[in-house]
Formats: structure tokens, C-alpha cells, sequence
């Protein structure tokens, strides 16, 4: 059985590649791309998803754009990371002319899409802010019962990255996800503390390239800015490929390990705005319906990589 997703994301380098493997992994069925402000404007981020459709001919595959501002704050950007388009370093491609943007507003496709499936089929993989996820949550309560589950990049219980102790995609949306981390649906928590362990690495990278086909070529060329961003900005060695383990635990669960905690937002802390608050206290309460990644499998997740990439082959411009 084919697993299908809903990928709400801000491409964004991680997205990008997150795009990527739910498109090319056999055992994901991508029902749809939604886009929702965060690492840049609207109108980047769904931009850039168009042309990373363009890169991998993502034919068939509805795109939707959805909120334009998170829902209380003001808008921010994280463009010291992914740049001024969003999708900085590689030159990007027009968007695909044979892809049109689905004229319903991101919210009512997400909607729209999990109603129309059967309940307990469609899990929700949201990489980016939170703001399109919570709107449906409002707007047609019954998606809560009808998903499958949501399995989302964000949050970290031991380090933030927009702040001390907060991660961006929570940070720039609090109340939406305050909204989304309290209703009742089952929630997987991928944050930091589980994607700084997916670094791609010198050798990760040569794989990458030795693919040799244009897609593969893009995604070195995202990863070697991204690198040096995160160099620059943070001081790593080797960039940490937040967005594909969302969707790498969709397709494959053993990747990592996983603790179930109750996980909780923080809406009026000083220092602490953000922060996703995990309490490891055991017993977990009976009604506990989050749990957040720990450990990762590195090798197995790159393996994914590859395959994806491979399998999606070469795609000419
Ligand atoms: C934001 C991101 C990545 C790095 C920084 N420093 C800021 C984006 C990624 O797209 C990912 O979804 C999440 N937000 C990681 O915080
Ligand atoms: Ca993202």
C-alpha cells in the first residue's frame, strides 16, 4: 500500500529535496504540494516549488499556494539561510508552463483532498510554518479524525535555531502551532534534534553527483550553497537536511527512533517564545498523542536520497 502525503512546505534547499523524494520514492503517493510563507515571501516559495516541478517533471501533481502571513505575527523571512529568492545557488528554471497553480487557496486543497480520500489514509507532512495546517484545522474540524497522521519538520526539544530554545518553523507561527500540537490527531515531531543528524556530508555529496543526471546536478548545487550558509550563519561542517526526514519517515518508520512525549507550545515566554516543549516524564499519560524523533539512521536515510533521485533519472530542461 502506497502511503499518500500532503507536502505543505516553503521551498526553501530542505523543501526542495524534500519535494524530490515524496516524488521519487515508489512507496509515496504525493496528493498534493502546497506552499505557506516562511523561508521567503508567498510568492517565492511558490515559485520555487514550480520550478523544482519543473526540474524533476512533476506532471499531474496539484500545486496550491496558501497564507501569504503567519496568523498573529508579522512576517519573517529566513533569508540569511536560503537567500533572496528562497532557493539561492542553483540557477533556477522558469516555472513549468505545463503546471498551472490550482486556483483554490492551499487551505481548501488540503481539505478538499483529505475529505476525498478515505479516512485514515492521507498523512499531512508540513515542513515549513504552520499557519496553512492550522487554518484547515479550523475550517473543516473533521480532517483532524480523517487524517492518518501528521508528520512535521519542526520544533526540537534540546536546541532551537531561530532562538536559543525555539526552531523557524514554529518560532515565526507560534499560535498556529499551539493550534496544531493540541488538536487530537497522531503528531510525529521531526525537529532539530533529529534533523541535525542528517548532515550532508563531503561523501554524502559525491554519491549525490556520481548520479550524474540534471536533477541529482540541482541538488548538489542546493546543497553547496546551503552548506555554506550554514558555515557562514552557524557553524557547521556539513548542512543539516531538515525537510526529507519528514518525509523519509513516512516512507520508511525504522529510519529513526521515536519517544512518545506529550509536546506542548510556548506562546508567552520572554526568552522561550516557540519553544516546543517536550516532557520526558514517565510515565507518558495514557491519552499522549505526540511523540518526537530521537535517533536517525544516517546511511539508510542518504540510501533514500540516492534512490529517489535515481529513480526519477534524467529530466532535460
Ligand atoms: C530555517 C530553515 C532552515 C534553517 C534555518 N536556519 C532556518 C527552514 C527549513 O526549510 C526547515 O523547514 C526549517 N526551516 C528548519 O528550521
Ligand atoms: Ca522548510
Amino acid at each position: 500500500m502506497t502511503k499518500k502525503i500532503i507536502l505543505d512546505c516553503d521551498p526553501g534547499h530542505d523543501d526542495a529535496i524534500a519535494m524530490l523524494l515524496a516524488f521519487g520514492n515508489p512507496e509515496i503517493e504525493l496528493l498534493a504540494v502546497t506552499t505557506v510563507v516562511g523561508n521567503q515571501t508567498l510568492a517565492k516559495v511558490t515559485r520555487n516549488a514550480l520550478s523544482v516541478a519543473r526540474i524533476a517533471n512533476m506532471q499531474g501533481i496539484p500545486f496550491a499556494a496558501g497564507s501569504p502571513r503567519p496568523l498573529i505575527r508579522e512576517v519573517e523571512v529566513a533569508e540569511t539561510i536560503h537567500g533572496e529568492s528562497g532557493l539561492d545557488g542553483p540557477t533556477l528554471p522558469e516555472p513549468d508552463p505545463r503546471l498551472t497553480l490550482d486556483p483554490r487557496h492551499a487551505v481548501n486543497v488540503i481539505i478538499d483532498t483529505i475529505m476525498a480520500q478515505p479516512p485514515k489514509t492521507v498523512t499531512l507532512v508540513p515542513t515549513a510554518g504552520l499557519t496553512n495546517i492550522a487554518l484547515a484545522a479550523r475550517l473543516e474540524p473533521r480532517i483532524v479524525d480523517r487524517v492518518k497522521e501528521v508528520v512535521l519538520m519542526g520544533g526540537g526539544y534540546h536546541v532551537g535555531n531561530w532562538s536559543a530554545v525555539a526552531e523557524f518553523n514554529i518560532k515565526i507561527d507560534p499560535e498556529a502551532a499551539h493550534i496544531v500540537f493540541n488538536e487530537t490527531w497522531p503528531l510525529t515531531m521531526v525537529g532539530l534534534d533529529l534533523t541535525h543528524q542528517a548532515l550532508a556530508t563531503p561523501e554524502v555529496v559525491k554519491r549525490i553527483k556520481a548520479i550524474g543526471t540534471q536533477p541529482a546536478h540541482f541538488v548538489v548545487e542546493l546543497l553547496d550553497f546551503f552548506g555554506q550558509m550554514y558555515k557562514q550563519a552557524q557553524g557547521f561542517d556539513a548542512p543539516p537536511v531538515h525537510d526529507p526526514c519528514a518525509v523519509a519517515y513516512v516512507i520508511d518508520p525504522s529510519i529513526m527512533t521515536v519517544q512518545k512525549v506529550p509536546v506542548n507550545i510556548e506562546l508567552t515566554g520572554t526568552l522561550t517564545l516557540g519553544m516546543t516543549v517536550a516532557d520526558f516524564r514517565a510515565p507518558a499519560p495514557a491519552d499522549c498523542h505526540t511523540q518526537v524523533a530521537v535517533k536517525l539512521d544516517h546511511h539508510k536515510f542518504w540510501d533514500l536520497i540516492v534512490d529517489a533521485l535515481e529513480r526519477i533519472g534524467e529530466v532535460k530542461l
